[in-house]
């Protein structure tokens, strides 16, 4: 199937203490992000990138937060963006930033997914579950609390209110291994599944993904992909603030890609975290345009694979 892909541009760096996510959405570009993706037959319309003007400060008495009033307004900005890219598009691409950003990409494609009467659905690959409050974060970087904020938990006051708030239910997290004390305690009480990488360990990617989707479909619902590069292992990606050890592999990433694929089901991306400055010669951001296109078709084989067949 052919499909119109929206680049956006979300060039955040509020939400991380260290600098370099600005030139994220560039480094995607110059890695042949939009190239690649019309080679495997598909239609690109590169958006640009997303601003926001300058804010005044936002008083909070968690004194570690940084970045705050930045932050909030680009949640509006960037739901904003979202919602009119997945008017103009069959597939808005995020091109990060930092994993703020999800404070406006998801509530605006939900915002567009409610009002064609449909659930949204998000997949997090990420070695975090970003489920901070304004009030628990401990580090202050307000990139560990996009999925706090989306699910309507409060301690958010001064961000912009959601009209969509995503279902804990409707949320799969994948690759998950750094998790804060607080962010634990709010996973033990949520319908959020959670697939640690001791469960990828020993269940591997494909059945859970296969139930996950399974769920999406029976919904007819819309599917958000939020991939943070420190999802991957590190040693394949190292250009990411956060590396944690015992990431995804190449191969398994390119397989949730695969399947993703297969299922017809995904209907917006984030591509976050990466970081041009501590990258090596480009290859996370290759691997990352990679890890696109096999979620948009590019494949090893014309026929189909053995397990297809089976
Ligand atoms: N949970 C930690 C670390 C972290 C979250 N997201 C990233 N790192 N990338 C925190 O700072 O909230
Ligand atoms: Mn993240
Ligand atoms: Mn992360």
């Amino acid at each position: 199937m052919t499909l119109t892909c929206a680049l956006v541009g979300a060039p955040v760096q509020t939400g991380t203490q260290q600098d370099g996510c600005i030139m994220g959405p560039d480094a995607f570009r110059t890695a042949g992000l939009a190239r690649t993706i019309e080679t495997l037959g598909h239609r690109v319309i590169d958006l640009g990138n997303a601003a926001i003007d300058p804010v005044d400060a936002m008083d909070h008495p968690n004194p570690a937060l940084r970045g705050l009033s930045e932050t909030a307004a680009w949640a509006a900005t960037l739901e904003h963006a979202a919602f009119t890219a997945s008017q103009a598009s069959d597939l808005p691409i995020f091109l990060g930033g930092d994993h703020s950003l999800a404070i406006g990409t998801v509530p605006g494609v939900a915002r567009h997914a409610a009002d064609k009467g449909q659930e949204q659905f998000v997949l997090w690959l990420d070695a975090h579950p970003d489920i901070h409050t304004l009030d628990t974060t401990a580090s202050g970087n307000l990139h560990g609390t996009p999925t706090a904020y989306f699910t309507g938990r409060t301690g958010f006051d001064g961000y912009p209110a959601l009209k969509a708030p995503i279902k804990p239910e409707n949320i799969c997290m994948m690759g998950i291994r750094s998790v804060d004390p607080a962010e634990n305690a709010a996973l033990s009480d949520s319908a959020i599944q959670v697939y640690d990488m001791r469960s990828i360990d020993e269940d591997g990617i494909r059945a859970p993904l296969q139930g996950f989707l399974s769920k999406v479909e029976a919904a007819n619902g819309a599917l958000h992909v939020s991939l943070d590069v420190d999802f991957l292992d590190p040693s394949i990606a190292p250009a990411v603030g956060t590396t944690v050890p015992g990431g995804a592999t190449f191969r398994e990433a390119h397989l949730i890609m695969e399947m993703l694929c297969d299922s017809g089901l995904v209907t917006s991306l984030d591509l976050v975290e990466l970081n041009p400055f501590l990258d090596e010669r480009g290859r996370t951001a290759h691997l990352m345009v990679d890890l696109t296109a096999s979620l948009l078709g590019r494949k090893v084989l014309d026929r189909p694979t053995r397990s297809h067949q089976s």
